[in-house]
């Protein structure tokens, strides 16, 4: 069986909570005292060497970190319901959005915080610059600014459909606009989006 290394409450590890529960795969799942600094230390960087959640570790035994990483692997373990995509254009499209939330909205999202409001409790974890942080919240603001252009028209970040990338990004920015960069009231489709996950059965299911 799959072992799932996860912590309640942390956005990462809710977005594969999503692709699990979503496609009905089950787990044995661990849960690693995130808050406590459990995925830091020697016995879990034994699992995964990042040091941070999630990981998966396969029947083989092979560790993989990275949500878009465990993301492609349940899908070829279980296609269905499709989360990356049916067709090769399909596929290309997610993994295209996938990238681009990452460097443009997620990874800034998440400097702006570890730098400013969560230097305390990433200080003993990952170099922290002060000045980096007011800096990475405006580059994330543009990102969400763009992506507020994308979602025109649209239900989910790529298209009609939900993906492993609305599975990804919800929990983050939901997380993220909690507690570091609010949501703007202008960003309409955005604040339609957010709405739409959290009344979704699964993305909306749980709180953070
Ligand atoms: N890019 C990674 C991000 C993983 C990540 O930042 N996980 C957070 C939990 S939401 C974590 O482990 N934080 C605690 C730490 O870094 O010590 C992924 O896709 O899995």
């Amino acid at each position: 069986m799959l072992k799932f290394y996860t912590a309640p409450m942390a956005p990462n590890p809710r977005a594969v909570e999503n692709i699990l529960a979503i496609k009905g795969i089950e787990v044995e799942t661990f849960s690693v005292d995130l808050i406590g600094g459990e995925n830091r230390g020697e016995a879990f960087v034994d699992v995964n060497p990042a040091g941070q959640l999630p990981a998966l570790v396969t029947p083989e035994g092979q560790v993989i970190a990275e949500v878009a990483a465990i993301a492609e692997y349940l899908e070829e373990l279980k296609a269905d319901p499709v989360l990356v995509g049916a067709t090769a254009g399909e596929r290309a499209h997610s993994r295209m959005r996938m990238r681009q939330m990452d460097y443009l909205v997620l990874s800034p999202m998440m400097m702006g915080y570890r730098h400013t409001e969560g230097a305390e409790f990433f200080g003993p974890r990952m170099r922290i610059d002060p000045a980096i942080g007011a800096t990475m919240k405006l580059i994330a603001r543009d990102g969400l600014t763009w992506l507020e252009t994308q979602m025109q028209g649209d239900d989910f970040i790529c298209g009609k459909q939900l993906t492993f990338v609305d599975c990804a990004v919800y929990p983050l920015v939901l997380f993220l606009s909690k507690v570091s960069q609010p949501m703007d009231a202008d960003w309409k489709n955005m604040t339609a989006y957010m709405a739409r996950c959290a009344s979704h059965e699964v993305l909306g299911a749980k709180s953070l």
